[in-house]
């Protein structure tokens, strides 16, 4: 049996009930046979597969806290340290009733490729809880916040591992967990990222990962000789990462039509009001029923929908798994060119193929949407140098850092006779990179 099959049946054996864990390592492994069969000697006998499939080490904790009828509630809180042959583990924290160890496995294992992608000096972890902010007032999130950093206050640190947003984690939330940090800490410190701009936070790191997302779509759709201009856009999701990527696309000149949130979906055939919908979502925490009773041209449908819409471009932002083998079979009938993941693994495995067999250009997560971890290196280095650079500043090295990894996936995927399977290129440059480090640094 080839080492990646002995590893990958290894690995379900061990991990049997993280299906989202196993999916991750499925994915990469799959893709990894190129690389893997020209050197499976070393490999095998450095034990790399063994090693990158289990994580340096996990903490799940309690977290209590008390909400506003003075009733003590108990959530689970988790960081899972995965690998920091290249950096400090990094990593954005996950708050959502569905988290569990396999989802923040499956999160911290892409989270090391994609580091590593960005070319910056960051290892590979997650973090997160099953508690849901929706519903919740400022003081109980506070509370939670406080809670869940006095414990995790004692396993990260500016050089140790830097966590930051993710679903359900926003400036709010970093915001007061950077203040338990220092209370328990007494050190003042770039441990956290995605931080407030009056505390040590970096202009365009809220924007980062949906303008990154459309800086490598433009260079995707640029070097198969097309533009963004004119383009109809189909995105799902309306936090953080769907707003900003329906911003940079309409100020590249294309059209997005969609957005979704867990409850439905709109579909706007005047193009999303991005100012509206940051109202609904940013400022008001409601649901999108609001942007369509705001606004005539908009249709608000239950459920979910959005990749029925015909589109030249679809940019998933939600979830994982969120886009299945119909949904890829709807945009492939309706003309779609290029499916670039803002989320994290939301494109399932057999609708993946049936797109790249398809003739879809398409760019998974762990290229596509590291522009937000790239901007948190970037953070870090302006907190480690104590200055703050400007938007324009940060915003074009997160430019070059996506034209970067767009033609580092590209070379990687020629170089093994794979021309156009970004896939198969992201996760082999991501994976070079990491286990030189790991069999130069020794069995650690
Ligand atoms: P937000 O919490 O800001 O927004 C998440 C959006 O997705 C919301 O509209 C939410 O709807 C929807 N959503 C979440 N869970 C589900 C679900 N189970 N079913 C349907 N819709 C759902 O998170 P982000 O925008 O930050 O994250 C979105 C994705 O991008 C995630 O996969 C995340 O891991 C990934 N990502 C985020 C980065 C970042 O910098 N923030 C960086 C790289 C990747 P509702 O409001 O109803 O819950
Ligand atoms: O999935 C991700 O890359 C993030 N949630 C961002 C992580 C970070 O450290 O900025």
């Amino acid at each position: 049996m080839s080492y990646v099959d002995e590893v990958l049946e290894r690995v379900k054996a061990k991990n049997a009930s993280e299906p989202e864990f196993l999916q991750a390592v499925e994915e990469v492994l799959d893709s990894l046979r190129p690389v893997i069969d020209a050197n499976e000697e070393t490999y095998r006998r450095e034990a790399i597969l063994e090693r990158l499939t289990e994580p340096d080490r996990q903490f799940k904790f309690r977290v209590p806290w008390v909400d506003d009828n003075g009733q003590v509630q108990v959530n689970t809180g988790y960081r899972i340290q995965f690998n920091n042959s290249i950096g400090p583990y990094k990593g954005g924290l996950r708050l959502h009733p569905s988290v569990n160890t396999g989802i923040i496995k499956f999160l911290g294992f892409e989270q090391i490729f994609k580091n590593s992608l960005t070319g910056l000096p960051i290892g590979g972890g997650k973090g997160g809880a099953d508690f849901d902010p929706k519903g919740k007032s400022d003081r109980e999130v506070m509370a939670f916040c406080q809670s869940f950093m006095t414990e995790l206050c004692k396993y990260i640190g500016a050089d140790v591992d830097v966590p930051a947003g993710d679903i359900g984690t926003g400036a709010r939330e970093i915001g007061y967990m950077f203040g338990q940090y220092k209370k328990i800490k007494s050190v003042y410190e770039g441990v956290l990222t995605g931080k407030g701009l009056t505390y040590g936070g970096s202009l365009a790191r809220t924007e980062a990962t949906g303008y990154g997302l459309l800086y490598i779509t433009e260079e995707l759709m640029k070097c198969h000789g097309e533009s963004m201009e004119g383009k109809t856009v189909v995105i799902s999701g309306a936090g953080n990462v769907a707003i900003y990527a329906a911003q940079k696309a309409q100020q590249m000149g294309a059209k997005v039509v969609t957005c979704s949130d867990s409850t439905g979906w709109i579909y706007d055939p005047e193009g999303i009001d991005v100012a509206l919908l940051k109202e609904v979502k940013e400022v008001k925490r409601a649901r999108l029923t609001e942007y369509a009773a705001a606004r005539p041209s908009a249709e608000y449908h239950e459920g979910r929908g959005v990749w029925s819409v015909k589109c030249d471009i679809a940019l998933p932002c939600a979830t994982q798994n969120e886009l299945h083998l119909d949904d890829a079979k709807a945009l492939v009938a309706n003309g779609c060119k290029a499916v670039c993941e803002g989320a994290n693994m939301p494109t399932t495995i057999d609708a993946t193929k049936y797109l790249q067999e398809n003739g879809v250009w398409f760019i998974g997560g762990k290229a596509a949407n590291a522009g937000g971890v790239a901007t948190s290196a970037l953070e870090m280095t302006q907190n480690s140098e104590r200055l703050s650079w400007t938007f324009e500043e940060v915003d074009s090295k997160l430019q070059q850092i996506m034209v970067n990894i767009y033609h580092t996936i590209d070379d990687a995927a020629k170089r093994y006779g794979q021309e156009g399977n970004y896939v198969m290129g992201a996760n082999i440059a991501g994976f070079e990179k990491v286990a030189n480090a790991m069999i130069a640094q020794g069995v650690c």
